[in-house]
């Protein structure tokens, strides 16, 4: 059986952690449990044959980043999580997160996952929403293949975030091409 391997990283408290545990067990945990290292899987039919999803889970906090660095290798697809309504998270994402997945995991593709998508319907209520405009520019300038928002609580396309991760693997969704450079032209 083929197994895929991805890498949940961001900020914590965006909802990594229910984001594995919902696809993987089907829990929501109301609860913050905080994570160090964390690994889960699940199998799943893709093209009428058995996968195995793994999922790694990993700590958000500085403090962790060595042990945090160690997960890159085993990947093959990093999910870099924001949550939609916490806008230190989505800077967070240019600032931290794309820097640390591009420097130890330079070729893998990138999934960027805006996460407490169910805060979209509080719009009243949230100080901050970032807009899906704003996600899929954030998503070009990162040079991740696709931009998903879920919501683990609701649990509103959870499983189509790791499909989306294993038709990558696959090459079934194809990678962003690389920014063509501008050429300089001497006349
Ligand atoms: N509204 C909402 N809250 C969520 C969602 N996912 C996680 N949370 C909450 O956000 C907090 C942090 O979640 P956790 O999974 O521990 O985040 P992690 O630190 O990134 O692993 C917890 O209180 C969760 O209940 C979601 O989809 N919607
Ligand atoms: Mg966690």
């Amino acid at each position: 059986m083929n197994t895929y391997n991805c890498l949940l990283t961001g900020d914590g408290g965006v909802g990594k952690t229910a984001l594995a545990s919902v696809f993987t067990q089907n829990i929501y945990p109301e609860e913050r449990i905080p994570t160090v290292v964390d690994f889960m899987s699940r199998s799943l039919m893709h093209n009428n044959k058995r996968v195995n999803v793994a999922v790694q889970d990993s700590a958000g906090q500085i403090d962790y980043t060595r042990v945090r660095l160690t997960q890159y290798p085993a990947c093959q697809v990093v999910l870099l999580c924001f949550a939609i309504n916490d806008a230190n998270s989505v800077e967070n994402v240019r600032k931290f997160w794309l820097p640390e997945a591009r420097h130890n995991a330079p070729s893998k593709p990138i999934i960027l996952v805006g996460t407490k998508g169910d805060t979209r319907s509080e719009e009243d209520t949230q100080p901050f929403l970032i807009s899906k405009t704003e996600a899929e520019k954030l998503r070009k300038d990162c040079g991740a293949c696709l931009y998903v928002e879920c919501s683990a609580k609701n649990r509103i396309n959870v499983d189509y975030v790791f499909i989306s991760a294993v038709k990558i693997m696959t090459g079934e969704i194809p990678l962003e091409k690389p920014k063509k450079k501008r050429r300089c032209v001497f006349l």
